[in-house]
């Protein structure tokens, strides 16, 4: 089933109900929110503008544009015409929007703005601005038609960085979306009255499908914020009833002088996930508040896996329990599975995984086992109960302020300028962000400036991904294969952010 039709089921009977809310730039002040029938009704024209475009079931439509109501009704009309959603995070250069171009080969490429026929980034199709695109689509009637799909045809195609430095696009068919959307509509109890406070981007499945699609099914108030401010944030919560978050939206509500329990008193759940929340801040987030922050665990391949309960114990420190009809076990570097409470690599299975990596089968089928099971890179351990308690990373991967950064990748771009002769890319405690990127450099003479590096990086890497803390090394340790030893450099540089 198309997971549009699965919404509109529910739409369809709250179409005057609001849907997003948009307080406006100038804070305080509101814009009428949108109701669902006007989402309906804009993703009915978005997809009618996008099938004009030449837009056929499978197609890919290319999506870099800023939050707001219309690139939510976009997304809804690509699914309805059976568009296959290719969301990119709004901080990619020019350099890392090209190959993603290329790779997906998308009939349509949607950039933020009013341009149309704008040059597309490298060999592909020419881009034109949402703004462009929403004036178009304003024109067509609204067709009510809403394009047959299978549960294994794609829907969503969302990048995620890879250990060589190169994405993938994880593919992501409309069983995935919609079986993860309805169980975690069930287990995380939505109810009539309930509003969801958005403060997320949207080129994620955190913010996306996570949130997004639990309040659709919900057909909840969305309190649609266009970017994190934890002072606007923290002034919306009393209209609100559920909170999602990555760890750092915690950490700066906890840092707002006087936040606390009565700034919370409408609010019945409050969900982290995409990087660790620390036991420190669940503490502090229970004393302040007397609210346990529930802690899920998810990736891009495969949506929401595991969750604490929303009736029963929330364990700081754990993710919980695998989502119905999700198994996750923990195995030995052999593949054998591991008995309860050891910790070894998490494979999973489950209706919530995705099918593959796009145009890469043999990527997938290395981090698939015959059996079904994904290898996530994640390593951690599951107990007698169920209960998955997250230990570490196997794979080389930086997780900041909720974004991913590959290493690979910015080592990569590190060593093209002139004057570096090899790097090492970690990730480093940060306050803020969970982890903050350092670079260790090897200079071919002398070393080269900070800014001379910052400079080179600016043009091909998007900022989030850029190291704030440079060292210069005149070797960098290896072990007896030749390999970079990153554990000795985590220890040593253990305090870069937090010394
Ligand atoms: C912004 N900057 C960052 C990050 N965000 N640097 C490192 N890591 C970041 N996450 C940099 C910008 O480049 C800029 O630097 C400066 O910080 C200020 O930018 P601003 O936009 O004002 O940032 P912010 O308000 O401080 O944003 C921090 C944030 C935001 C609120 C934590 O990054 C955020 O909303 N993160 C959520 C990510 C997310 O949704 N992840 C879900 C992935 P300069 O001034 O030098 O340019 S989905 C996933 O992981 C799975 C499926 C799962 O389980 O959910
Ligand atoms: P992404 O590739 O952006 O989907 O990121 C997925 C990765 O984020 C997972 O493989 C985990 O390493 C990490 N992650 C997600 N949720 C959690 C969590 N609650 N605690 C720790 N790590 C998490």
């Amino acid at each position: 089933m198309n997971l549009y039709a699965l919404l509109y089921e529910r739409f369809a009977a709250a179409l005057d109900c609001p849907s997003l809310a948009l307080p406006s730039a100038a804070k305080g002040a509101r814009v009428p929110a949108w109701t669902y029938g006007d989402l309906d009704g804009a993703s009915a024209r978005f997809a009618a503008a996008l099938q004009r475009r030449g837009v056929e079931p499978g197609d890919r439509v290319l999506v870099q544009v800023p939050k707001s109501a219309e690139a939510v009704a976009l997304y809804l009309g690509v699914l309805r015409c059976g568009g296959v959603y290719v969301p990119l995070n709004v901080a990619y250069t020019e350099r890392e929007v090209a190959f993603f171009v290329s790779d997906a080969s998308p009939r349509v490429v949607i950039r933020g703005g009013g341009g149309v026929g704008e040059p597309g980034s490298g060999d592909g199709p020419r881009a034109i601005g949402i703004d462009a695109l929403w004036r178009e689509a304003r024109s067509f009637d609204p067709d009510p038609a809403i394009e047959r799909r299978a549960d294994d045809d794609l829907a969503a195609i969302c990048y995620t960085s890879g250990t060589t430095g190169r994405s993938k696009g994880a593919m992501i068919t409309h069983r995935n979306l919609t079986s993860n959307a309805l169980a975690l509509y069930r287990i995380w109890g939505f109810e009539p009255g309930d509003v969801l406070l958005h403060a997320l981007p949207i080129f994620h499945v955190h913010g996306l499908f996570v949130a997004l699609h639990t309040a659709f099914l919900n057909t909840s108030k969305v309190l649609f914020l266009p970017a994190f401010d934890a002072a606007e944030v923290r002034r919306l919560l009393p209209e609100a009833t559920v909170l999602m978050g990555v760890p750092t939206f915690y950490s700066r509500l906890l840092a707002e002088p006087g936040f606390g329990s009565a700034d919370c008193e409408s609010i019945r759940l409050f969900v982290s996930g995409s990087a660790p929340l620390t036991e420190a801040v669940f503490g502090d987030f229970e004393g302040r508040t007397g609210h346990q922050i529930l802690e899920r665990y998810g990736m891009t391949e495969a949506g929401m896996i595991t969750s604490n309960l929303l009736d029963g114990e929330r364990v700081a420190g754990t993710v919980g329990f695998p989502l119905p009809d999700v198994e996750v076990r923990a195995v030995a570097e052999d593949g054998a599975e591991l008995p309860a409470g050891e910790v070894g690599m998490l494979e999973i299975r489950g209706p919530n995984l995705f099918a593959g990596y796009w145009a890469l089968p043999d990527k997938t089928a290395e981090e698939m086992r015959g059996d079904g099971f994904f290898v996530t890179g994640d390593l951690g351990s599951v107990d007698v109960e169920g209960r998955v308690t997250l230990v570490g990373r196997g794979k080389d991967l930086i997780i900041a302020g909720g974004f991913n950064v590959y290493p690979k990748e910015v080592e990569d771009r590190l060593d093209e300028v002139e004057g570096v002769r090899e790097s090492a890319v970690i990730g480093a405690p940060h306050a803020d962000l969970g982890e903050g990127v350092v670079a260790v450099l090897v200079a071919e003479g002398g070393p080269v400036e900070d800014d001379t590096l910052r400079t080179a990086l600016e043009a091909g890497l998007a900022r989030y991904k850029h190291p704030r803390r440079f060292y210069w090394v005149d070797e960098l340790p290896r072990n007896a294969m030749g390999k970079v030893q990153k554990n000795v450099l985590r220890e040593r540089y253990h305090g870069a952010y937090c010394a």
